[in-house]
């Protein structure tokens, strides 16, 4: 390590005095202006991560769903997961290290994490369509050149596709080209594959509207369409040539306002759909005939999918393990028609997909997603090569079946969640199980829900446990939200710190609405 070079560089991606930053659920997330430090110190941290695990390790540069004004960065690990909870620990340390530490923190990196500097590196990068993205990641390819990494930059991609590709360059190959053609190609494919086998031939020719959030997602859909272009039309909206970037759309703004974003002219029954900022969430969406707005959110995605995956599974007549993951925020009426109706086992995480991702891993099948819409399903290699095993085997029906969960398979992105590859995945259900999106929504009544954000002092003397559905700290106020719960009917809150704002969330739900709501905030007031 050519210490000289690294002060050097370093003090041209100077810290700003004071600032303290912390790897939190999305890695880290601020002002763009306060990053620069920040990205060319990820460049020198991906480049010790790819030394020590022997593989290509990714660094995508995004704030998701934050204002346009603020950007971020996280590290994507070997097989396109989060980074490892030890690493990010040593993202935080180096991220704070005062300018004249950065040598030593860096080689007490090295020592703790037992990297072999003489290794090769090798990073990819990819940023989102924000205007401070560009410069940002060129100090990530600055930090990476420093330590004499090679690198290739890819430009705009989505969050997802980032993932992609780190997870088909360390496999080498055989999960896909790790190029977006590969990605489009892949993905279409598999698609057009299963929506043939649906009977409706005949039937008008299906089209969606999507809401891409003024961001990455309608560039990289705009790809992909002429791939799709034969069985799906999609209409997209807020394509970022006039808005800006998640103000008043996008799919973090659907679900918390529960109202369709700016934008988007819908007639009733009308199929639409939302993408956040880097193109990682979903939600679907529809007018009824008299007005009414109704989101379908992630829990509803992972119920269709799930009855989808099941079915299919039954038809096989082959016994795969389904597990449905979930955290808090799902609401409780999904959580009990997966249970009660489908007799799926459903699981409960702390918020942050790298949680979900890591339960999921345990099924043959694993179904994760958070209710805002981020999520995917992860087959095991063993049941992969099963159903692969059975499509070939197996006769009539029973192999068609087999055939189109190969191709679901290819259709989901196994890295991270995603919104081109789960909306092909839901606009393929629906056309092969024929449904309208209204009959989709009707699978279950969601609870009427509310979420608030409380400043505090220090959101810290929050603990939780239970998967955050349980507080332990402060004293009281777990009791205080006992006593509450007890007077509603199918009523459920919890209060948790938030893991990317300085406040607190809390969740309630019940069956109705109305004295709840009074009800929780003097809760709040009174013991937060
Ligand atoms: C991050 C997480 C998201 C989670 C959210 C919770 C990833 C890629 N993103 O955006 O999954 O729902 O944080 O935010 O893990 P909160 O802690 O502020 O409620
Ligand atoms: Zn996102």
């Amino acid at each position: 390590m050519d210490l000289d070079a690294i002060t050097k560089y370093s003090a041209l991606h100077a810290k700003p005095n004071g600032l303290v930053l912390q790897y939190g659920t999305a890695g880290f997330r601020t002002k763009a202006e306060h990053l620069d430090h920040v990205m060319f110190r990820m460049g020198l941290l991906a480049v010790l991560r790819s030394k020590q695990t022997k593989s290509t390790i990714g660094v995508m540069v995004t704030a998701s769903h934050n204002p346009e004004e603020d950007n971020g960065v996280k590290l994507v690990d070997p097989l396109g997961e989060m980074l490892a909870p030890s690493w990010e620990e040593h993202a935080t340390c180096l991220a704070n290290a005062e300018e004249q530490d950065m040598p030593r923190v860096l080689m007490d990196i090295s020592v703790k994490a037992a990297v072999n500097l003489q290794q090769d590196a090798f990073v990819v990068i990819g940023r989102d369509t924000r205007p401070s993205s560009e410069k940002l990641s060129q100090s990530v390819i600055d930090g990476v050149t420093v330590l004499e990494g090679q690198f290739h930059d890819y430009g705009l991609l989505t969050t997802p596709q980032l993932h992609y590709m780190v997870y088909c360059r360390n496999t080498s190959g055989q999960y896909g080209k790790a190029t977006i053609e590969g990605y489009c190609q892949k993905l279409s494919k598999a698609f057009t594959e299963l929506t043939k086998q649906a009977f409706c031939s005949g039937d008008e020719y299906r089209s969606l509207k999507v809401d891409c959030a003024n961001g990455i997602g309608a560039l990289k859909l705009r790809e992909m369409e002429h791939y799709i272009s034969q069985e799906l039309s999609v209409q997209l909206l807020n394509d970022g040539t006039k808005g800006k970037l998640n103000h008043l759309c996008g799919a973090d703004f659907v679900k918390s306002h529960q109202k369709p974003p700016q934008g988007m002219e819908m007639k009733p029954n009308e199929r639409c759909c939302s993408f956040d900022g880097d193109a990682d969430r979903i939600v679907y969406y529809y007018l009824d005939v008299d007005g009414h707005f109704h989101l379908i959110d992630g829990d509803k995605i992972a119920t269709l999918i799930s009855s989808f995956l099941k079915e299919l599974l039954l038809e096989i007549g082959e016994s795969l393990n389904i597990g449905v993951v979930q955290t808090a925020y799902a609401n409780g009426s999904s959580t009990r028609y997966l249970e009660e109706v489908m007799k799926v086992p459903v699981y409960c995480t702390k918020t942050g997909v790298k949680h979900l991702h890591h339960k999921a891993q345990e099924f043959d099948i694993g179904v994760y997603f958070e209710a805002n819409g981020h999520g995917t399903v992860l087959f095991s290699k063993a049941a992969e090569i099963r159903i692969k095993q059975l499509a070939k085997e197996l006769e009539d029906k029973k192999r068609k079946a087999a055939k189109m969960l190969e191709n679901v398979i290819d259709l989901f992105n196994q890295a991270a969640g995603d919104a081109i590859s789960d909306m092909l995945v839901i606009e393929a259900i629906l056309t092969l199980k024929g449904l309208t999106v209204q009959q989709w929504d009707a699978l279950y009544m969601d609870l009427p829900n509310r979420q608030l954000k409380v400043k505090v002092a220090d959101r810290q003397v929050i603990s939780t446990t239970d998967a955050e559905r349980q507080v332990v700290t402060p004293p009281g106020l777990q009791e205080a939200i006992n006593d509450l719960v007890k007077k509603y009917k199918l009523s459920r809150a919890f209060v948790r710190p938030s893991g990317t704002e300085d406040i607190v969330r809390v969740y309630a739900e019940a069956d109705s609405q109305v004295s709840w709501d009074t009800s929780i905030k003097k809760m709040c007031s009174e013991n937060l």
